[in-house]
C-alpha cells in the first residue's frame, strides 16, 4: 500500500504552495443558434456552445456554481475528476445529487489534489449534453512535473518551445449534432425502436457544416461490407474507396477521391457478428424493395448512414421520418498558429453522444503526450498518424509546424463501432502563417498529405495510434497480485431499446444512491457494493445473445483504471492471472478512465476502491446510457459523506436547489475523518508529497 501510495504522489508532483480556488459561474439557458447553419433551439452555457473552458492548476479547488435558467432539470458531471473525499459532486442525479430544477443552482466544490491535464464537464441528465451543455476543462500541470517532450526536443530552445506549445495548447472538444433536440431524438428510438445513430454533422468547438455525400458515393453502401451470408467482413469493401475514386467532384470529397485505390476498409471486420447476420435474414423489416427506387439494403441514406435494421414490433423504415440532407456553408473552426512557434498542441476530446471518431491533421504527425488526463511515454509514428478517439476519450497531441505555411484540414470523421455506420467527416482548419507568408488564403489540401478518408479509415501506410501503447510516463503499475474481486459484466442489448451492463438495465433512484440506506437505490439490482480498499478486476465482454454486438466507450467515475487487456470475442480465461503476458499487460498498461470495449469483444481494467462514493459506471454512448447501460458501484460504505437524504431534498432550504443559497446551506460532504480513510487532504500527506518529489525532475 505505501509503494502504490508513494507512487501515486510521485506520479501527482507537489500540491501548489499557492493553491487557488478558481470559481466560476456557469449559467444554463437556451436560444437560438446554427453550429453547422442549420438553425435549431440549442441549450447554452454562458452564452456559448460549448461552454467556457474552466481553468485551473494543479492543486487548486474549483467552485463552480451552476446555475439553471433552464425549464429541464440538470446536472453537471466533471468527465474523469476523481472527486476524492468529494463524492457528492461528482454531479450524476440519482447517484450523487439530486438535479437541479428549473431556477436552482448548485455549487461544485472540488478540490482538484494532485491531478492534471484535459477533461471536459457535461450535462449527466438525460441525453442534454447532446443538446450542447458540455465543455473543455484544464487543469495547469505544475511547472516542476515531468513532461515527455524529451524525445521531441534537442536544444534548450526547443525544450521552451514545447513548454511553450503546451502552456497555449488548443481545447478541441469534438462532438456530434443532431438537427432535433437530444430529448426528440431519443423519444423516437424509445417508440420505433430505430437505433437514432445517424447525425447531422460534426462539430469542432461549436463549428462545422452538413457536408452531403455524392450520390455515387451513397449507393456505395455496399463497400461497408454488408454481406448477409458472411460473418466476415465481405471483399467488396473496396467498392467505397473505388466509388469515390470514380468521380465524386463534391466539395466534401476533399480531394480524397484520387487518392483511394489502397484504401483500408472500414475496421467493421471484428463486428461482423452472427447477431448482425441473423438480424438481417430474419424477418426484420429492410429497405430495399420499394418500387419508387428507394434505397438498397446495402445504400446509404442522405446522410451516408446504413439504414436501421432493428424496430419495435409494428415500426420499419417507413415509419421514420424522411433522411434528407441539405449542405450548409457555415464556417469551419480556424486555429490560427505561428509557424515559428515551431509547435502546436491540441487538447482533443470525443464529446460525442453516439460516434467514436478519427482524427488525423492533413501533412502533420501527431505525437501523442498524454491519455486522459495523464502523460504518456511519447508515441512517434513515422509517416503520419491517425488518432481513434471513443466517446470520453482525450488526447493531448503536440505538433511539428515544419510544413509551408498554408492551411491545413483538421478532419475528424465518424468511424463505426459496429454495424451502425455513418459516412460524415467534418474539418478545422488549422492556419499556419509566418512572418514571410501572412497570406494563408489558399486551402492546402492535397491527396498525398491526406492521411484518411472520409468515412474515417486510415490510408495504407498510415500509421493509426496504437492505443495498448499508452504507458504511463511516470511508472504506474497496477497491483501485481491476484484481484481481490472480479468481476464478469455480459454486456448486452436485450431489446431494440433496452441495454445493459449486467443482467438488468439501470434506472434512476429517486434518492441519490450516495445518500445511503436511505436511497431506494441502495440496494437495487444495478447498484454493487465492492469491498473497500481491494483490487477488483472487471472483466466486460459482449453477450453471445446480444442483439447487437457493437462495441461500447465504458467510463467509470471516481477512478483511473488500469486497461488490462481488450481482444476479440470473449476473454479466454476466468481471470486476468490465468492470461498470458501476450493477453494481459500487468507491466505498464494504459491507466485511463474511458475504455472502449471493442465490438465483438472483450475488456479487462482493473481498479483499487480507495475512494468511498458511489460511482457511475456507463457506456458513454448516450442512447445506451439512457436505456440502461450502466451499474452504481459503491465502496466504502461506511465511510460515505454524511448526507441524509432529508436535508438534502431539493424542496428543503438550503438544499442544492435553493436559489438564493449558491451552495451556501446545504450540507457540505466532508468526508469523515475516520482512521482507514485513506485520502485525507491534510498537511501530511502535502508535505510527504513534497518530501517524495525531489527527485523527481522537470524532464
Ligand atoms: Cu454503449
Amino acid at each position: 500500500m505505501w509503494t502504490r501510495t508513494a507512487a501515486l504522489l510521485l506520479a501527482g508532483g507537489v500540491f501548489s504552495a499557492s493553491a487557488a480556488t478558481r470559481a466560476y459561474n456557469l449559467t444554463l439557458h437556451s436560444g437560438p443558434r446554427s453550429p453547422d447553419g442549420f438553425a435549431r433551439h440549442v441549450y447554452l452555457i454562458n452564452g456559448q456552445q460549448p461552454g467556457p473552458l474552466i481553468e485551473a492548476d494543479q492543486g487548486d479547488t474549483l467552485e463552480v456554481t451552476v446555475f439553471n435558467d433552464l425549464d429541464v432539470e440538470n446536472t453537471i458531471h466533471w468527465h474523469g475528476l476523481l472527486q476524492r473525499g468529494t463524492p457528492d459532486m461528482d454531479g450524476v442525479p440519482g447517484v450523487t445529487q439530486f438535479a437541479i430544477p428549473p431556477g436552482g443552482n448548485f455549487t461544485y466544490r472540488i478540490p482538484l489534489g494532485d491531478q492534471y491535464g484535459f477533461y471536459w464537464y457535461h450535462s449527466h441528465f438525460k441525453s442534454y449534453y447532446n443538446d450542447a451543455i458540455r465543455g473543455p476543462l484544464l487543469i495547469h500541470p505544475s511547472p516542476s512535473l515531468r513532461r515527455p517532450f524529451q524525445s521531441l526536443a534537442q536544444t534548450e530552445a526547443e525544450k521552451s518551445a514545447l513548454l511553450q506549445a503546451e502552456t497555449e495548447a488548443t481545447p478541441l472538444l469534438l462532438a456530434d449534432w443532431y438537427h432535433s433536440p437530444s430529448n426528440t431524438v431519443y423519444q423516437q428510438y424509445l417508440r420505433t425502436g430505430a437505433f437514432p445513430s445517424c447525425v447531422d454533422s460534426l462539430l469542432a468547438n461549436g463549428h462545422g457544416r452538413v457536408q452531403c455525400l455524392p450520390n455515387d458515393l451513397l449507393m456505395a453502401g455496399s463497400g461497408l461490407g454488408f454481406d448477409s451470408t458472411s460473418t466476415e467482413m465481405a471483399s467488396k469493401t473496396s467498392s467505397m474507396p473505388h466509388a469515390m475514386n470514380s468521380g465524386s467532384t463534391m466539395a466534401s470529397c476533399m480531394n480524397d477521391c484520387a487518392t483511394t485505390t489502397n484504401a483500408m476498409p472500414m475496421n467493421t471486420a471484428a463486428s461482423m457478428s452472427m447477431a448482425m447476420v441473423r438480424r438481417a435474414m430474419s424477418a426484420v423489416e429492410i429497405p430495399g424493395d420499394k418500387s419508387d427506387g428507394g434505397m438498397e439494403m446495402s445504400s446509404l441514406n442522405a446522410l451516408g448512414c446504413t439504414p436501421p435494421m432493428m424496430f419495435n414490433p409494428g415500426y420499419s423504415i417507413d415509419s421514420l421520418p424522411q433522411v434528407t440532407c441539405s449542405n450548409t456553408t457555415a464556417p469551419l473552426l480556424t486555429i490560427p498558429v505561428m509557424r515559428s512557434h515551431g509547435w502546436l498542441a491540441l487538447h482533443l476530446v470525443n464529446a460525442a453522444a453516439t460516434s467514436k471518431m478519427q482524427v488525423s491533421l492533413d501533412a502533420h504527425t501527431m505525437f501523442v503526450f498524454a491519455a486522459d488526463g495523464v502523460y504518456v511515454e511519447m508515441q512517434e509514428v513515422k509517416i503520419a498518424q491517425v488518432l481513434p478517439i471513443a466517446i470520453g476519450q482525450r488526447y493531448s497531441v503536440m505538433i511539428r509546424l515544419n510544413q509551408p505555411p498554408g492551411q491545413y484540414y483538421l478532419r475528424f470523421a465518424s468511424y463505426p463501432v459496429g454495424d451502425m455506420q455513418q459516412v460524415i467527416q467534418d474539418q478545422a482548419i488549422v492556419d499556419i502563417s509566418d512572418e514571410m507568408h501572412t497570406d494563408t488564403d489558399t486551402a492546402f489540401d492535397k491527396p498525398q498529405t491526406t492521411w484518411m478518408l472520409l468515412n474515417g479509415s486510415a490510408k495504407a501506410q498510415v500509421s493509426v495510434l496504437n492505443e495498448e501503447k499508452l504507458a504511463p510516463l511516470i511508472p504506474n503499475m497496477p497491483p501485481a497480485a491476484p484481484a481481490d474481486l472480479t468481476k464478469v459484466f455480459t454486456i448486452n442489448q436485450t431489446d431494440p431499446v433496452v441495454w445493459v451492463v449486467d443482467k438488468a438495465p439501470y434506472s434512476e433512484a429517486k434518492t441519490p444512491v450516495l445518500y445511503g440506506n436511505g436511497s431506494d437505490g441502495w440496494t437495487a439490482n444495478t447498484t454493487l457494493h465492492m469491498p473497500f480498499n481491494s483490487t477488483i478486476d472487471i472483466i466486460m465482454q459482449i453477450a453471445d445473445d446480444s442483439m447487437d454486438t457493437m462495441g461500447h466507450p465504458m467510463h467509470l467515475h471516481g477512478h483511473k483504471f488500469w486497461i488490462l487487456g481488450t481482444g476479440s470475442g470473449p476473454l479466454p480465461f476466468s481471470s486476468v492471472m490465468d492470461a498470458p503476458t501476450s493477453v494481459i499487460n500487468m507491466h505498464d498498461p494504459p491507466y485511463r478512465d474511458t475504455v472502449e470495449l471493442p465490438a465483438n469483444g472483450w475488456a479487462a481494467i482493473r481498479y483499487v476502491t480507495d475512494n468511498p462514493g458511489a460511482w457511475f459506471f456507463h457506456c458513454h454512448m448516450q442512447w445506451h446510457l439512457l436505456s440502461g447501460m450502466a451499474l452504481v458501484l459503491v465502496e466504502g460504505d461506511s465511510l460515505l459523506p454524511n448526507i441524509s437524504a432529508t436535508s438534502a431534498d431539493p424542496s428543503t432550504p438550503g438544499a442544492s436547489g435553493d436559489t438564493t443559497m449558491p451552495g451556501g446551506s446545504r450540507p457540505h460532504a466532508t468526508a469523515t475523518n475516520g482512521a482507514d480513510q485513506p485520502f485525507t487532504r491534510s498537511g501530511l500527506l502535502v508535505v510527504l508529497a513534497g518530501m517524495l518529489f525531489v527527485c523527481s525532475r522537470y524532464w
